[in-house]
């Protein structure tokens, strides 16, 4: 055909007249007609089958390829919008971005579930499991990449500019199977069938240096200046995925960089010489972005972990300053005005060292003048206080990999420095904990003292650790600038983790306050009242129910045992810590076996252990708590005189697919960690807002979901951060615990002796000895703390009409932990970015 009218699938063009039912266009039509064309047109050209050979994972990909046709126009008229009105724009930069599944979020975020529901019928398709072929892109560990995710979906749907910048990794977080009880890692090949909702921008891609040496040199006006001579080069390219918020035409970019080998003519150009050569053979260029690093693994200061951080910081802040240098009223100078840049923890730090060299190296720019644009540009978020998390690079190694940015740290470091002695002065003592070069154990460079330093704002993650971070690991950078710091609590999208997640209780939402809960969490307080209405409140079981009766068959399928859904159904998922203390929920399991084999006639109120989660590969002490977690399953759900009341299910693979079915299935929720140790915790956010109640320390953002709940809603128990560190201060003893508790002695014998490994007594031994004799965490210590707890909550259970209104008012009063709060709470003081109405 040539010279011919351009023709739509449905052979009208788009501008002849069309019947009623064809009135949409197919690439952009809301409607079910418009939309089944549009899948069948992607099945024919996208896809490529024969209609005979057409299977469920097909209809997913010409959905996905349909659904994110109709985003286009939404995200270019988004960028088009900010860039036209100058308005300032958030970037978003993050190692880790952990999206979950798009199809059914993209769906609800622009309104077109019944279309997609009612265009697959008519094909013989069910959406539900078109929707359940999605692989899951798992770009992130845990809570740092969830809540990234989180916040790209509030800022969307708060209409706010924003780009997330991060890393394509080929191969994310591993999946996790079960043998024998132990962890295997299996690598995650969330590509081989290709991905639907990105657009790979090959014209959108910048070099990136690495290794070689800095040289200074006058030029030709007698300035002094430096050039990086890099001893290899590498391509960074974008890949562009469409972040749609709801409700609304914003539709976001998240933007991550792939590794590409330069081509040879642009490598002559560089002039890299001899030192390309060097390094050439130690990694191929696409080797950087090939796979995620779990976090926890004992091999720190790895250097493609840290290329992997500067390639995409490079990447990102280039891009950035492209889009400065196309803007008709803004030069580089104006850059915080256009963009607020926020590190997601210390992992995209180098960006402060990064700035200044692109600002002071390739912009010419003065370095006073560059320094206050960096610092007003960038903001900082901690996520731990655990000082092993802290990141540090060997000075050595950081030197030969990024050589000009160890300069630059150093002249950032020589003038911070005197800041430093000019406010305190004669306090060498201070000096030292301050400088950006720690000296203890080898030369380190500390990358969130970098972080700080660089930044106008530092924020923790809920107010216990915002206010211990000021009293820690930063205490002396507040007091020397009290003014950068500030708290950000969390928060969870209630699209994902309530709407999709939870249909029925999204449904009963619906009937019994109207749908305005999903852009603003505060209106369920309006739930309030039917907490004493006992049709409500059955209704409100029956949501419970069903949903407990879906994990139950996921699990049964999944590994095989049976749950019992009116049985309580107790829930730990997240990443297996010690922190976390999945050992101290093990340690309750055994004493409640215990107490049955002691006393057969026992009646305990029936409950099901439900653990989920992955252990860092290198974590041997994270790894064996899974292997026991499993063992004491074997062992109880086998037993006959146990579980009659018992059942333990350890869920494989934890991920953002099978969360949606795990937290609107718990009755309680396990929020154990050490106080002082879990920055803020999400997942406990979550389990609130589908209505279980938590049992939990005084820790993360625990505090804050106690204060707007009630105490009388909430089983607090353990050790405060203060009395933890007073009993460590003391001189810890688990000993004294475990001498003052037979039953805590018995437990551990239990598990030492080989009763949960068929007489083995050497595989739990590592665990029960450093329970014994060392116990960093204080399990022994919370122990007793904790099981009386857990009494209380067997009491309550017993009371169902009780708990229910327990777990009303939590669903209820969960509104403060919603990501749009957190987001307009960092829009509003630290980003300066503004709502802006996108028209399409
Ligand atoms: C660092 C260096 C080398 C390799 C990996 C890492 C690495 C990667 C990921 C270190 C840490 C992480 C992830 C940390 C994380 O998820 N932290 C959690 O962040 C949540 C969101 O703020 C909090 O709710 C949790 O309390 C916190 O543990």
């Amino acid at each position: 055909m040539t010279d011919v009218e351009h023709k739509t699938s449905d052979g009208t063009s788009p501008t002849s007249p069309r019947p009623a039912d064809l009135a949409e266009h197919s690439r952009t039509g809301m409607g079910a007609p418009a939309l089944q064309r549009a899948i069948t047109d992607h099945l024919r050209y996208s896809v490529g089958r024969p209609a005979a050979a057409l299977r469920p994972e097909h209809y997913y990909r010409a959905l996905a390829l349909a659904v994110r046709d109709r985003m286009q126009d939404r995200r270019v008229a988004s960028t088009q919008t900010s860039l036209d009105l100058g308005r300032k724009v958030t970037c978003y930069l993050s190692a880790e971005f952990l999206m979950g599944p798009q199809l059914g979020n993209n769906l609800l975020n622009l309104g077109l579930e019944g279309a997609a529901k009612s265009a697959l019928a008519a094909m013989g398709q069910s959406l539900d499991e078109v929707l359940a072929c999605e692989p899951e892109p798992g770009l992130g560990n845990g809570g740092l990449g969830r809540l990234a995710a989180c916040y790209l979906d509030s800022l969307a749907t708060l209409e706010r500019p924003a780009i997330g910048y991060g890393i394509r990794y080929e191969f994310g977080i591993f999946n996790q199977q079960i043998q024998d009880g132990w962890q295997i890692e299996k690598t995650d090949n969330w590509l081989v069938n290709g991905n639907p909702w990105e657009i790979a921008k090959p014209d959108v891609n910048y070099l990136v240096k690495w290794g070689g040496y800095a040289e200074h040199y006058t030029d030709e006006t007698g300035n002094d200046r430096v050039r990086w001579v890099a001893g290899r080069l590498l391509k960074g390219v974008a890949y562009d995925t469409p972040i749609q918020g709801y409700g609304v035409n914003t539709c976001n970019v998240l933007t991550l960089w792939s590794a590409r080998a330069v081509e040879s003519f642009a490598l002559e150009a560089f002039n890299t010489g001899d030192y390309y050569k060097a390094v050439e053979d130690e990694v191929t260029s696409e080797t950087v972005t090939k796979v995620l690093y779990p976090n926890d693994e004992p091999e720190a200061g790895k250097r493609l972990r840290l290329l992997q951080q500067y390639f995409f910081v490079s990447c990102s802040l280039q891009h950035i300053l492209h889009i400065m240098d196309d803007l008709a009223d803004a030069g580089v100078g104006e850059l915080a005005e256009r963009f607020a840049v926020q590190l997601n923890d210390t992992h995209p730090s180098i960006a402060v060292a990064e700035l200044m060299r692109l600002l002071v190296d390739e912009r010419d720019l003065d370095w006073e003048d560059a320094w206050e644009i960096t610092v007003a540009t960038f903001g900082y978020t901690n996520h731990t206080l655990l000082p092993e998390a802290l990141e540090t690079w060997p000075l050595e190694m950081f030197g030969e990999s990024l050589p000009r940015h160890l300069e630059i740290i150093y002249e950032i470091n020589r003038r911070f420095l005197d800041e430093v002695r000019a406010k305190f002065p004669g306090d060498e003592a201070r000096i030292r904990r301050m400088s950006l070069i720690g000296e203890d154990g080898g030369k380190k460079v500390r990358m969130a003292h970098l972080a700080t330093v660089g930044s106008h704002a530092v924020n923790g993650v809920a107010a216990l650790h915002s206010d211990l971070l000021k009293a820690s690991v930063l205490k002396d950078f507040y007091e020397m600038w009290p003014e950068r710091f500030s708290n950000k609590t969390n928060g969870v999208t209630p699209r994902r983790f309530l709407a999709l997640a939870n249909p029925g209780l999204r449904e009963l939402l619906d009937r019994t306050i109207g749908e305005g809960w999903l852009t603003d969490m505060g209106r369920l307080r309006g739930l309030e009242p039917f907490v004493e209405d006992g049709a409500f409140r059955q209704q409100w079981r029956d949501v419970k129910r069903n949903n407990k009766a879906r994990l139950a068959r996921y699990i049964k399928q999944e590994t095989g045992i049976d749950l019992n859904p009116n049985w309580l159904f107790d829930v730990q998922v997240k990443r297996i810590h010690e922190y976390k203390r999945q050992h101290l929920n093990v340690l309750h399991i055994v004493a409640l076996y215990h107490r049955l084999k002691q006393n057969p006639g026992l009646s305990i109120p029936p409950r099901a252990f439900i653990f989920g989660g992955k252990a860092a590969p290198g974590y041997f002490m994270a790894k064996r708590i899974i292997k026991l977690i499993n063992a004491v399953g074997e062992t109880v759900n086998a037993d006959p005189e146990v579980n009659k009341s018992l059942k333990v299910a350890f869920v494989p693979n934890f991920s953002v697919k099978n969360a949606h079915m795990i937290y609107p299935a718990a009755n309680l929720s396990e929020q154990i960690s050490t106080a002082g140790k879990e920055a803020s915790g999400t997942g406990n956010m979550k389990f609130m807002i589908n209505g279980a109640l938590t049992i939990g320390t005084l820790d993360g953002a625990n505090v804050e979901m106690r204060e707007e709940v009630g105490d009388e809603n909430f089983f607090v128990f353990g050790l405060t951060e203060s009395e933890v560190e007073a009993v460590k201060a003391k001189g810890y003893r688990p000993a004294d615990y475990i001498d003052g508790n037979d039953e805590l002695r018995a437990v551990l014998d239990l598990i030492a002796d080989g009763t949960f490994s068929h007489g083995d007594t050497e595989v739990f031994k590592p665990l029960v000895d450093n329970l014994r004799y060392d116990d960093p965490f204080l399990v022994c210590a919370d122990y007793t703390s904790y099981v009386e707890c857990q009494d209380r909550v067997s009491a309550a259970w017993l009371d169902g009409e009780s708990w229910t209104k327990m777990s009303i008012l939590n669903t209820a009063r969960s509104g403060k932990f919603s990501s749009d709060r957190a987001i307009a709470e960092y829009c509003d003081d630290i980003w300066n970015v503004w709502p802006l109405t996108v028209k399409v």
